[in-house]
């Protein structure tokens, strides 16, 4: 049962007007995405950055698969590759190993979006000296991505979360993406397909302390906020379309809209990234 105590408004940090945006860009630019893994801007949004027949390529794919599984009452919907929340690392990565294969297949295709964006990230970042590349754990590495289509049919698609908190999860104390705790988490999301009406990105002008996260037993898993405790901070609905390229700021709290009807189906292909150190940034699923 939810107490009084619990429903307290959340506290942490926002912040100010030139940082909460989501920058609006009509081709990509990695240099942007730097400025989100450094914490300059809350959001960047690449419109259209994927055309149409290869998002609508990539999607059918993933609706087509035998390998696409249904995910539970935490996250309701259907997903293809391995998520980190809440498992121990010998559980990811084995799962990451399984995955990986099948995301390579599902993505071998003409102007396959994962690697225009990775092939951009990195040179940008080698110009600073630094790399892109998946989070690893004794020779073994973290998945290259998730396909995800969220189907809560609450007041959220998928309820609200932050993206951080999970990276501080005892059970992965040993992932090197343990060193990321404490940097933004840009989290890359690509639209696939998102037909009529909603399925916007909200994203809340708060990232959580520490204090907030453990009253709301979220501490490691960044999940659920409830929705009681978020009316009184400042929020942007996002408008997202088949096509669209965005990255965000992960540790703030954010949710999915859900879609005006059940038969509407919103898919995105999605990674996490931040920096482990100044030389890596590391990714994860
Ligand atoms: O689909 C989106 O726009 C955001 C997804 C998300 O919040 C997540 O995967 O953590």
């Amino acid at each position: 049962m939810t107490s009084s105590l619990s429903l307290r408004p959340i506290t942490g940090w926002s912040g100010n007007k030139d940082y909460f945006t989501f920058r609006e860009y009509d081709k990509f630019d990695p240099e942007a995405v730097i400025d989100v893994l450094d914490g300059k801007v809350a959001g960047v949004m690449f419109r259209g950055m994927v055309a149409p027949e290869v998002a609508a390529n990539i999607s059918q794919r993933f609706w087509d698969s035998p390998h696409r599984k249904v995910r539970g009452v935490e996250a309701p919907g259907y997903y293809i590759g391995a998520y980190t929340w809440n498992k121990p690392t010998g559980q990811y990565l084995d799962e990451a190993e399984e995955a990986n294969p099948i995301l390579r297949d599902l993505l071998d295709v003409p102007n396959d979006p994962m690697k225009e964006f990775y092939a951009g990230l990195g040179s940008s970042l080698a110009k600073r000296g630094a790399v892109v590349r998946p989070a690893e754990h004794e020779g073994r590495s973290a998945a290259i991505a998730l396909f995800r289509s969220w189907h809560g049919r609450g007041a959220f698609a998928l309820e609200p979360h932050d993206d951080d908190s999970q990276c501080s999860d005892p059970q992965m104390a040993d992932f090197e993406r343990n060193r990321v705790f404490g940097n933004p988490i840009a989290a890359l999301n690509i639209c696939l397909e998102n037909e009529g009406g909603g399925g916007r990105l909200v994203y809340w002008n708060i990232q959580p302390d520490l204090e907030s996260k453990r009253r709301l037993g979220v501490e490691y898993t960044g999940s659920p906020y409830p929705h009681e405790c978020l009316v009184d901070v400042e929020s942007k609905w996002i408008d997202v379309h088949a096509g669209d390229v965005y990255v965000f700021n992960g540790a703030h709290v954010h949710a999915v809209e859900p879609n005006t009807t059940e038969r509407q189906t919103r898919t995105t292909l999605a990674a996490m990234m931040a920096y482990a150190d100044p030389q890596n940034v590391v990714t994860w699923s």
